[in-house]
């Protein structure tokens, strides 16, 4: 391993010290092994080079693909090379491919996520099997030009060596999940965090926009739950004592809060969508909902005024199931959701959901004998049902966090299993989809080393980098019942990450590990991974992305 990081360390340096030699205006030079994080099904490279200048036309060949999709990685193209060519690409439209160019192609044979990467001395070509592909192969072009150009403004030329890939994920779904609930995160911050899923290839976002500690998503029929229900009045300092709040129980005294706008949402969704990536938005239904009930308290079931939630862990304050002006609000507000966002699943939820005020209530009590049931965990499943056949009518399908299982779920939704992979296992029995996301492998809140005293403050747990790769979502599936995992996410529950800076140590590099499991599930091997990690710290540092670097200590 030592040695190996040496010889990347040398690499770079020449290519630096090549640079500091001619100056500006020159060619940056080709890294001697570039390497790919996720791994690629094959991937070889050979002794040529060919230079892309700021004169290399990009040639879209045929019409195989979607116009608006394909822009979109022209645009990816232009990101990565006009900050260092001072000059958008030429792009020109062709039947067949044309030397000394970037060629992009569509192969209806490839799936659609699926690429081919060949840069030899005659060109780049790119053949995918949808844009999504192409987008991909450019970020795999982004990972594999000389690393000593992100220290560069103006080039002639970059040189990059001539390979050959062969790529495609093993899983559809791939998704990372902010919390911007407990903690909140600007426009700005979100689409940083986009780039970063982009550079990985993860291909979903969930965005966790409404809590106890805050609601995040202005909603035009119901403004409080932004003017007033984004809003708490001081936040706990320390680690959550459970439930145990007494006169020892700190906070800081400022309030606290922050939303998005319909058009910033907008914005956020435009901006992923460039990246190919679909935005899952978490309105949380029927728990986690103080923020909600503190805006219209006919939400709860004793129509008592409540706080926005001050501290973590879980509140008993849900929505009331008995009245069916919750109903009301919870459609409408969805119905607003799903004007917002694209997306064939919308996430309500589900999770942590106490009954205490439901068995005190009399609505939840007629409800619960209305729909013939004894066990109050039926109004759940009662309530999901009623979202679930909403979202249906709009086009749209329902995920939930595991324990939608409970009360018993209907055979269409879809099940994110968070307590273990029990969940998604029981789903995929079932026939119902699900996502893996158990909190063993995939909490990105949970700390990256046992030496706690030198961490920032995180939720619990020790889940280092080697622990995430480790993870296998088919583990208990047999083949037919594997058809139903749709893919894995990792979550950043935010009660402990106060900034962005912080999100991003808690996402990287565990998010590389999480892309391996994601997209190269059926070829992952760690040592392999540890051998191209170096390469990727060293593109971290030139984004100025902050990275846990406990990984780093095992590879030197
Ligand atoms: C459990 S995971 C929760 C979240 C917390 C998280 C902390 C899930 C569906 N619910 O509300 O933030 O644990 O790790």
């Amino acid at each position: 391993m030592k040695k190996n990081y040496l010889r990347f360390v040398g690499s770079c340096f020449c290519g630096a010290a090549f640079l500091l030699l001619t100056g500006c205006g020159t060619v940056v030079r080709s890294d001697k092994h570039p390497a790919l994080i996720p791994q690629p099904v094959t991937m070889s490279i050979g002794e040529q080079n060919f230079k892309i200048q700021p004169s290399t036309p990009v040639v879209l060949v045929g019409s195989g693909f979607d116009a608006g999709e394909i822009t979109c990685v022209t645009e990816a193209l232009d990101a990565i090379f006009e900050p260092v060519f001072g000059r958008k690409f030429e792009v020109r439209h062709a039947e067949t491919r044309a030397d000394r160019s970037i060629n992009i192609v569509c192969d209806s044979q490839l799936g659609r996520e699926a690429y081919r990467l060949k840069v030899g001395a005659s060109g780049v070509d790119i053949e995918a099997g949808g844009a999504a592909g192409a987008f991909y192969a450019v970020q795999s072009l982004r990972q594999l030009l000389p690393l000593a150009l992100w220290n560069e403004k103006q080039v002639a030329g970059v040189e990059l060596r001539e390979m050959n890939i062969e790529d495609a994920p093993v899983l559809s779904y791939r998704g990372v999940m902010l919390d911007v609930a407990r903690h909140f995160f600007t426009v700005e911050e979100v689409k940083d965090m986009l780039d970063i899923l982009a550079l990985h290839k993860m291909n979903t976002f969930h965005w966790h926009l409404t809590d106890d500690q805050g609601w995040r998503i202005e909603i035009k029929q119901y403004p409080r739950l932004t003017e007033f229900g984004s809003m708490r009045k001081r936040t706990l300092i320390g680690p959550d004592p459970g439930g145990h709040y007494d006169e020892n129980t700190r906070y800081d005294e400022n309030p606290y809060g922050g939303s998005y706008t319909q058009e910033q949402i907008r914005d956020v969704v435009e901006y992923a969508r460039k990246r190919f990536i679909t935005v899952i938005p978490e309105i949380e239904f029927p728990g986690h909902a103080v923020g909600a009930l503190a805006s219209y308290p006919w939400l709860g079931c004793t129509g008592e005024q409540y706080d926005v939630r001050q501290t973590w862990d879980i509140d008993d304050r849900v929505y009331c199931i008995g009245k069916e002006s919750t109903f009301e609000f919870i459609e409408k507000v969805l119905g607003e959701v799903v004007e917002l966002f694209p997306s064939e699943y919308i996430h309500i939820g589900g999770d942590e959901c106490p009954m205490k005020m439901w068995e005190k209530c009399p609505a939840c009590k007629a409800r619960l004998k209305q729909i013939g049931e004894t066990n109050f965990r039926r109004l759940q499943s009662y309530g999901n049902a009623r979202l679930e056949r909403f979202l249906n009518t709009h086009g749209r399908k329902m995920i939930g966090w595991d324990e939608i299982l409970e009360g018993g779920v209907t055979p269409t939704a879809a099940v994110m299993s968070w307590r273990g992979s029990a969940g998604g296992v029981k789903a995929a029995q079932m026939g119902n989809y699900a996502v893996m996301s158990p909190s063993d492998h995939c909490y990105f809140d949970h700390y990256q080393s046992e030496d706690r005293e030198h961490e920032p403050l995180a939720w619990g747990g020790f889940l280092p980098v080697s622990k995430v790769y480790a993870f296998n979502p088919y583990e208990g599936l047999n083949e037919r019942e594997r058809h139903f995992i749709m893919g894995v996410q990792a979550n950043v529950w935010s009660e402990y990450i106060a900034d962005y800076r912080q999100v991003q140590y808690m996402l990287l590099p565990r998010l590389s590990a999480m892309s391996e499991v994601g997209w190269s599930l059926d070829r992952k091997n760690y040592e392999s991974y540890l051998e191209r990690m170096p390469r990727m710290f060293a593109l971290y540092d030139a984004m100025g992305y902050n990275y846990a670097r406990h990984l780093l200590k095992d590879l030197q």
